[in-house]
C-alpha cells in the first residue's frame, strides 16, 4: 500500500468506518439511556508514564459532538468544567448558564454530576483528612456540586472516592476517616433535600463508585459490596438517597465477576447507575471501550439487566486510547462504544427470547421428578443427564454472539 499523507488519513478512517457498516442513526441512538462524560471525551491520553496526545476542548465541543452522534445525555466532574478558584462564584453562575444554553442548543440533557475529590493538591490526603477544614472544604464541594445538579437538571450525583485511602499504615485510623467521610455525604443530601423542595424537583440519587486500587494504594471502600456495607452502617443520615455506580472494570480489577456484583447491587435495590466499559482482570483502570475485550460477559450483564427492568443511565466511562486522535474521538470512540453497547443490548433482548435457551432453563428447574428423597447418590443420578444443559446454554450464548444462531458456519 502507498504510504497515506497526513492530509489523507482522516478521510481514510471515515471511509472504513463507512466500511465497517452496522452503525445506527443518531435517533435510534437516543433512545437509550447513555451518558456521555464531559471528562472522557476531553481526556487527553496523559498518564503517569504517558504525555498528552490530544489537545484540549472544552464542554461547549463535547456537547455539540455528542449530539451529532446521538448521546443524549452528559454528565461532568465540578472540576472538568469550573476552575478551582471559581467554584461557588459569579464565575461558576457564569459557565452553568453557558452549559444549560450549549444543552438546550443542542438537545443534550444533564444526567449526572460529580465532586471531583481527588486530582487538587488540597484533597492529597483525601476528602476526609484529618484537618477541618480540608473535611469543610470536601462539604462546600459536594453541597456546591448539588446546587449545579439542581440548576443543570440533573437526576444522579456520583461519588468517586479513590483518595479515600494511604499508601502507608498507621496515619490514618480507618473507622475515623469513614465516618468524616459520611459526614461530607450526609452534608451532600441535607443540601439536596433543601434545594428539592425549593426548586420542586426531586431529590438526586446519590451513587457511590468503587475502585478497587489507584489512585491511593490501600482504598477504605474498594468495592460496591464494601460500599453497600458502608451505606448500612448507621453513619449516613439518609441511606435511602444514597446507592451504587458500579463501574463494570473496578469490579473486574479486583477479580470479581461484575454480574454477580450488579446481582448483589440489585438484590439490595441499590443498582441506579452504570458505568460501562471494558478491561482486564487484576490491572490497572484501563477503560477500555465497553465490548472491546469482553463481550461474552458483556452480553451476560446485559441479560441480567434487561431480565431485572435496569435500563440506564449507562455512562461511557472508557477513555479513548492514546493512539485515537482528537478527530477519532467523535469519529470513532464514541460512536462505536455506542453502537457495539446497542448490539449487545439487542442480543441479550434475544437471549431472554431465545426457545433452546428457554426450555433449557424450564427443564434444569423442573428437574428429574424422580423421587429420591434424601440419598444424595440417587439425587445426583436423577439429575445427572439434565445438567449436560449448563455447557449447551453457554454454547448456545456463543452462537447467538456471533451470529452462528442465524446459520453462519464456514465451509472448507
Ligand atoms: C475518575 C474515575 C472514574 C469515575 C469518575 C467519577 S472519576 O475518572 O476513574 O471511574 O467514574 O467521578
Ligand atoms: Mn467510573
Ligand atoms: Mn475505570
Amino acid at each position: 500500500m502507498k504510504p497515506v499523507p497526513p492530509n489523507q488519513q482522516q478521510a481514510l478512517v471515515e471511509r472504513l468506518m463507512t466500511a465497517c457498516g452496522g452503525a445506527y442513526r443518531p435517533e435510534t441512538r437516543r433512545k437509550y439511556f447513555i451518558t456521555g462524560p464531559q471528562w472522557a471525551a476531553a481526556y487527553q491520553g496523559q498518564a503517569l508514564f504517558h504525555a498528552p496526545t490530544r489537545c484540549p476542548i472544552g464542554f461547549e465541543d463535547v456537547i455539540r459532538e455528542y449530539a451529532k452522534i446521538g448521546i443524549g445525555y452528559w454528565c461532568t466532574h465540578d472540576s472538568d468544567v469550573i476552575p478551582a478558584d471559581q467554584m461557588g462564584k459569579d464565575g461558576q453562575r457564569e459557565i452553568v448558564a453557558r452549559i444549560q444554553k450549549s444543552l438546550a442548543d443542542h438537545g443534550l440533557k444533564c444526567s449526572m454530576v460529580t465532586t471531583e475529590t481527588f486530582f487538587h493538591e488540597v484533597f492529597a490526603a483525601g476528602p476526609a483528612a484529618e484537618a477541618a477544614d480540608v473535611r469543610d472544604y470536601a462539604a462546600f464541594r459536594v453541597r456546591n456540586t448539588v446546587d449545579i445538579g439542581h440548576e443543570l437538571g440533573a437526576q444522579f450525583a456520583v461519588y468517586w472516592p479513590g483518595s479515600l485511602g494511604y499508601y502507608t499504615q498507621g496515619a490514618i485510623e480507618e473507622t475515623q476517616t469513614l465516618r468524616w467521610y459520611a459526614d461530607a455525604l450526609n452534608a451532600a443530601c441535607e443540601r439536596d433535600i433543601e434545594v428539592a423542595k425549593k426548586k420542586g424537583r426531586p431529590t438526586l440519587k446519590h451513587c457511590l463508585e468503587a475502585k478497587p486500587f489507584e489512585p491511593q494504594a490501600e482504598i477504605l471502600l474498594p468495592t460496591s459490596d464494601a460500599m453497600l456495607g458502608f451505606i448500612a452502617s448507621g453513619l449516613l443520615t439518609h441511606p435511602e438517597m444514597v446507592g451504587l455506580n458500579p463501574e463494570y472494570l473496578h469490579e473486574l480489577m479486583w477479580g470479581g465477576a461484575p454480574r454477580a456484583a450488579l446481582a448483589r447491587a440489585l438484590l439490595a435495590g441499590k443498582l441506579w447507575h452504570f458505568d460501562i466499559n471494558d478491561g482486564y482482570r487484576l490491572k490497572h483502570d484501563v477503560d477500555i471501550g465497553v465490548g472491546l475485550v469482553n463481550p461474552l460477559d458483556w452480553l451476560n450483564v446485559l441479560v441480567l439487566l434487561r431480565s431485572h427492568g435496569f435500563n440506564g443511565p449507562f455512562n461511557l466511562d472508557f477513555k479513548p486510547p492514546r493512539t485515537t486522535s482528537n478527530h477519532g474521538v467523535f469519529a470513532v470512540s464514541f460512536p462505536t462504544a455506542v453502537d457495539r453497547f446497542i448490539t449487545l443490548w439487542e442480543m441479550a433482548g434475544e437471549v431472554m427470547e431465545d426457545a433452546i435457551l428457554r426450555e433449557a432453563t424450564e427443564a434444569l428447574k423442573a428437574g428429574s421428578g424422580v423421587p429420591a428423597g434424601a440419598d444424595a447418590h440417587a439425587i445426583a443420578e436423577a439429575n445427572k443427564e439434565l445438567l449436560t444443559l449448563h455447557e449447551l446454554i453457554a454454547h448456545r450464548l456463543v452462537q447467538i454472539l456471533l451470529g452462528l444462531h442465524r446459520g453462519r458456519s464456514y465451509a472448507v
